[in-house]
């Protein structure tokens, strides 16, 4: 915790603008007050960065960016499909007022829990491959500096936030933790079942090619399952098969919410 919390003020200090990417899907969840804070406190401006916006629909994105930008200047990129990514070295030029440093780069340091993408954004900005990415989080191990040119340069950080501030069904939504690591998968799984129920009904359906309509989330569940022919041997639904197939699906980005 406190290598947690010393790294964090390392960077905050070090840089001259921070980039707090969050998950454009759980956008209040992911962002961070105690980082928000010490940024507050040193006196640096900050963007917050809603990356995944792939995974987002444009309706969403837009509600959550004006009710963020009220208080602080918002972004939504794709740092996979490197959507927004323009706009988002255009925002952090405006915000830092670059004519102010004139005899160096300008430095701009990454935080965000893990697996929010802090490392595809740069490569995003960047329009290369320059920071290491994984879908396992903990990837980044050390903080590292990365050339954007035309004067950015980034501070990539590990996913230096405890991830242990989110139960197991929120590190699995994440994708902090993958489907190998969770202990409870049908619990996430349905947790999934329920977010797409309520957010984007019609995309589960056709995905899985089933019927959900007024079925429970655990009927969904097995709906799946049977659907996928995964069947224990006695013709029972596989719930853990299912879960898993479920969790890995939505951990590697075919869910739009
Ligand atoms: N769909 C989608 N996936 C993304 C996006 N950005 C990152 N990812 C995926 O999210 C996972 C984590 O990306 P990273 O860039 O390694 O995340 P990070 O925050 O640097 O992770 P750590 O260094 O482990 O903390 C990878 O599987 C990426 O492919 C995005 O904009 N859209
Ligand atoms: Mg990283």
């Amino acid at each position: 915790m406190a290598s947690y919390r010393a790294l964090v003020m390392d960077v905050i200090r070090r840089a001259d603008i921070l980039l707090e990417v969050v998950d454009a899907r759980f956008p209040d969840e992911t962002r961070n007050n105690y980082v928000e804070e010490q940024i507050i406190r040193a006196d640096k401006p900050f963007i917050i960065v809603l990356n995944k916006c792939d995974l987002v629909s444009k309706e969403k994105l837009e509600k959550t960016k004006s009710r963020f930008s009220k208080f602080v200047p918002a972004v939504f990129v794709s740092g996979k499909d490197r959507f927004g990514t323009t706009i988002l070295r255009h925002k952090i030029l405006e915000v830092v007022e670059a004519s102010t440093i004139m005899d160096r780069d300008i430095l701009v340091g990454c935080l965000g829990y893990p697996n929010t993408g802090k490392s595809s954004v740069i490569n995003g900005v960047s329009g290369k491959h320059k920071a290491g990415t994984s879908s396992i989080s903990g990837h980044t191990k050390g903080v590292q500096h990365v050339n954007a040119g035309s004067r950015i340069k980034f501070i990539d950080t590990p996913g230096v936030i405890p991830s242990n501030e989110f139960d197991e069904i929120m590190q699995g939504l994440l994708g902090i933790k993958d489907a190998t690591h969770l202990k409870d998968t049908v619990g996430v799984a349905m947790k999934i079942i329920e977010v797409m129920c309520s957010e984007n009904k019609a995309e589960l359906e056709s995905f899985y090619k089933v019927d959900i309509g007024d079925l429970d989330v655990y009927e969904s569940l097995e709906a799946i399952g049977k659907r996928n022919n995964f069947l224990k041997k006695k013709g029972e639904i596989d719930e853990t098969r299912t879960a898993i197939r479920i969790i890995n699906d939505w951990q590697k980005g075919q869910f739009v919410v």
